[in-house]
């Protein structure tokens, strides 16, 4: 890598630069780099009015000479190692930094609610093997279609478990009863999954009207096919989609224009649960490190599982076209997440996958049933300082109101997750410094989340799901915690964010070891919720309780005969008061997790619409009036030309 593009690149992290520098490098290649980054600072500075003008297209490049999952010098990709930042008690900031008195967000009703009923279980507590530390993602599906979201928890296994010698642990199918508890149906709607479950993905696949479940586990998958009646059965078989290995966050989305939503499936690391990673099974040791010190093996060092692409043949039966469309992963990457959206308004899904301490994947839908792989020169592989992260979930939205779709990607302590603006012809560039979220990121380690409009303002702000894989952090300075409290940015103009303090006693006070985030509006009332689903332990429902008599409006799309019928891949722009929102119908993206499919604008002050125009996935563009707003209007698609 040559100094000059360093420099170019450079740029991104001014901003807010002197207070994210490394307090010392780790060695390995991509941390000498760290060093060098900041010594270029000042070149950059002099080199940036010329780059400016004279820069094209954002695009990256792979590294060169260096191979992706060779050389460093540790299990996980970090940026380098940061000095601890604490709070007023001395607390490391991932477990503190709480505010007195401040505006309260979100209300913790976990227990009232009944959601305490469940219990996550991965592996043991000393988390001495990969497969125990990911935990699992939790599904917002209105499983019965009585109009109000119900929640689906996954659970994790033990390696006893897997060889039979202790039950497995369960998922529970929570029903939302309409006042402000859940019942556990779990029993009869036949969906205890009891396998090492990571990723849930809805999407009615046969367009008969009722949600369907696809489950990523360690161990074959499951297609959860919805009865109607309150059960589910399990057709992965027959459906051909089982897959085996070790499987995380799936998307659903129609690729091909067939009006049928197909199935992609992120595939993490090859496990046997007989021949542990180590230094025993020729491991070297250095991928068992974290900061010198003994941790879990991996994820590098390991040989990764490939992604499939399931295309649905309307009968029931999906065939896997993985090599043929150009997604089979064929270097092994570690995908974690994964998300069908159309990224340069074509009109056709393309494909995002969020790789763990390698680069990630973007696919380009070239309307043939292939993909190219753009996913450097998009920007989307690397950040924005050319490095790899460990990328572990991805949230959908268009944050700058320009109509271009962006995406945000969490990643690993001692590194701030990104923000990629979308810069329109496929190119996507690293804001996160410009807007004020790389350095607060830094501390924590990050999974599950979304973007949602807290506040009904119209302007979208970003949840983030914290808590770290090595429980051994605990009895180390290094500034971060193996639980951590939730983080909530705030959207302030378009371009900057400004994190919401964590009240004392509320839900972004809760410190807990979070994996798995679902955003919706689970009681109806224009507020959107969180779930999250804790590892190796109960989970958590923050209840949205911020009243500040904004209007909002959110809309349920229906799919015509040329469309999935639950509109996965549609897009809707709502104008009020001349500002134009976005808003993007998907399955996935978030941590093995999938949020409430229906739209949500906030609106501040304004009470009517200017416009709102559907663009369904058939590619029929629709636009609705709206006479009323702080309400859920549902569309139906026309099925006439
Ligand atoms: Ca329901
Ligand atoms: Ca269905
Ligand atoms: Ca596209
Ligand atoms: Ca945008």
């Amino acid at each position: 890598m040559s100094l000059p593009q360093l420099s170019e690149r450079q740029p991104e992290v001014l901003d807010d630069a002197p207070n994210m520098t490394p307090a010392k490098a780790i060695s390995g290649p991509s941390v000498i780099w760290l060093v060098l980054g900041f010594e270029v600072h000042t070149v950059g500075i002099l080199l940036l009015a010329s780059l400016i003008s004279a820069r094209p297209a954002r695009a990256q490049e792979p590294p060169i000479g260096k191979p992706v999952q060779a050389a460093p010098s540790t299990g996980v990709t970090t940026r380098g190692v940061y000095a601890p930042v604490k709070d007023a008690q001395s607390r490391p900031i991932t477990a503190g930094g709480f505010v007195s008195g401040a505006p309260v967000v979100f209300a913790d009703i976990t227990k009232q609610s009944g959601l305490d009923k469940f219990h996550h279980h991965s592996g043991t507590r000393e988390k001495s093997t990969i497969i125990e530390t990911p935990g699992s993602g939790v599904a917002l599906l209105d499983y019965d279609n009585d109009g109000w979201l119900d929640i689906y928890l996954l659970n994790g296994s033990t390696l006893n478990a897997l060889k039979g010698k202790e039950p497995a642990p369960r998922a529970m199918l929570l029903h939302n009863n309409h006042d402000g508890t859940f019942s556990d149906v779990t029993e009869k709607a036949g969906v205890a999954n009891e396998r090492w479950g990571f990723g849930v993905a809805v999407g009615d696949y046969d367009n008969d009207g009722w949600p369907d479940m696809y489950v990523a586990n360690y161990g074959k998958n499951r297609l959860y096919h919805n009865n109607h009646d309150g059960t589910f059965t399990d057709v992965a078989e027959k459906a051909g989609v089982t897959v085996g290995g070790w499987s995380a966050g799936p998307t659903w989305g129609d690729y091909d224009h067939d009006g049928r939503l197909d199935l992609f499936v992120a595939g993490y690391v090859k496990f046997d649960p007989e021949r542990l990673p180590g230094p025993a099974t020729g491991l070297p040791a250095s991928f068992c490190q974290f900061r010198g010190v003994r941790v879990m093996c991996g994820p590098r060092g390991l040989t990764g599982e490939g992604d499939h692409l399931f295309h649905n043949n309307g009968d029931g039966t999906f065939t896997d076209v993985s090599v043929k469309a150009g997604v089979s992963d064929p270097k092994g990457y570690y995908g974690f997440a994964s998300v069908f959206v159309d990224v340069d308004d074509d009109g056709w899904v393309d494909l995002a996958v969020a790789n763990d301490s390698v680069p990630n994947y973007l696919y380009h839908n070239r309307h043939d049933g292939t993909f190219e792989d753009v996913s450097y020169m998009s920007g989307f592989a690397l950040s924005g300082d050319g490095r790899e992260q460990a990328s572990m979930g991805i949230a959908v939205g268009d944050y700058d109101r320009d109509g271009k779709v962006d995406l945000y990607v969490t990643s690993f302590s001692d590194d701030y997750n990104t923000l990629y603006k979308n810069e329109g012809d496929g190119n996507f560039s690293d804001t996160s410094f410009q807007a004020g979220l790389g350095t607060p990121t830094i501390p924590f380690l990050a999974w599950g989340t979304g973007f949602l409009d807290f506040d009904n303002d119209g302007l979208l702000d970003i949840f983030v799901a914290n808590g770290h894989v090595y429980p051994g952090v605990d009895q180390q300075d290094w500034g971060t915690t193996w639980a951590q409290r939730p983080q909530l940015f705030r959207n302030l103009n378009g371009t900057r964010f400004q994190e919401v303090p964590p009240a004392t006693g509320s839900g972004l006070a809760d410190v807990i070891a979070a994996r798995g985030a679902a955003f919706g509006d689970l009681f109806n009332d224009g507020h959107i919720d969180v779930v999250l689903n804790n590892i190796d332990s109960a989970p958590t429902l923050l209840r949205n309780v911020v009243n500040n008599h904004n209007h909002w409006l959110a809309v349920k799309l229906i799919g015509g005969s040329k469309s999935p019928r639950d509109a996965i891949g549609a897009k809707v722009s709502v104008t009020a008061g001349g500002v134009t929102q976005r808003g993007d119908v998907f399955s996935g993206g978030s941590y093995g997790s999938s949020s409430d499919q229906r739209l949500h604008f906030g609106l501040g002050a304004l009470t009517k619409l200017d416009k709102l125009e559907i663009h369904w996935p058939s590619g029929r563009k629709q636009v609705i009036s709206v006479p009323e707003v702080d309400r859920i209007v549902t569309v139906t698609e026309p099925n006439t030309e």
